[in-house]
């Protein structure tokens, strides 16, 4: 063969690097979902489309990150901690828009999306103190960040965010519910990736896990289920519209 060819460098991606076939599984997922979500806009009418468009900007932010966190793995075997959390900075506050615009019908504030924004913003600020930058206190920062955490879970699942669900009812009702549960099982996929990767009173129980392996997992899930639940809620919004 020739020898210029074989001077490229390509990290082989070993059968047991689970944190680099994730990578690699979930770059490719994060793209084929925003293909899928871009390509459907032209069938949603206006209404509809801001909030399928978010859905594909949540994917493709994450496919750009997770490209370069491929390489970046694959280069350093390291975790790729500070391009985690821009895109979690990125895509979270995006997830918040989302509750925002399909509770838009129903007279949702643009308060409500401000709050929600600002306290992702803070969950994942001191997630990132703890686990790049104080980790021996990581089990403090991860409190707040976790305090942060339920204020979101409280706002959506009881809170204004809620009362406004009940308003609008319907398919709306029902997106909005679902959404909710992948907030409060889906998200804390990602309090476990943590435990797995930082010091503290719980490595016993988690330290057998690797952190990128949960978070990749959770990515996957929440990032393509959320964009499927707003998908899914648009497509019978629309098709309630051409039978009426
Ligand atoms: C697409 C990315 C998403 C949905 C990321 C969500 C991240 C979280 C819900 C992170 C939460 C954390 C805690 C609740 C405590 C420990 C620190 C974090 C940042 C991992």
């Amino acid at each position: 063969m020739n020898n210029l060819l074989l001077n490229i460098e390509v990290a082989r991606i070993a059968s047991d690097d689970y944190v680099g076939f994730t990578f690699f599984v979930g770059a490719m997922a994060m793209m084929a979902a925003s293909a899928f979500f871009f390509l459907s806009l032209s069938s949603f009418d206006n209404k509809w489309r801001t909030s399928i468009l978010v859905s594909g900007l949540i994917t493709f932010i994450a496919a750009v990150h997770y490209w370069y966190m491929r390489d970046y793995w694959s280069g350093f075997a390291e975790s790729p901690v500070f391009f985690r959390y821009v895109d979690w900075v990125l895509t979270v506050p995006l997830m918040c828009v989302e509750f925002y615009l399909i509770l838009k019908v129903a007279g949702a504030k643009k308060s409500l999306m401000w709050r929600l924004i600002a306290w992702s913003v803070i969950m994942l600020v001191t997630g990132y103190f703890g686990e790049a930058v104080y980790r021996e206190q990581a089990w403090f920062w991860g409190l707040l960040s976790g305090i942060a955490y339920f204020a979101i879970v409280y706002e959506i699942w009881f809170g204004a965010a809620k009362k406004l669900a009940v308003a609008a009812g319907g398919e709306i009702l029902s997106a909005h519910k679902t959404l909710c549960w992948f907030v409060l099982v889906g998200w804390a996929i990602y309090p476990i990736g943590y435990m797995a990767g930082t010091p503290g009173w719980y490595e016993p129980i988690f330290g057998g896990l690797q952190l990128d392996v949960v978070y990749n997992l959770g990515d996957a899930v929440n990032k393509i289920g959320f964009g499927l639940v707003i998908y899914n809620l648009a497509t019978i919004a629309m098709k309630k519209k051409a039978t009426a």
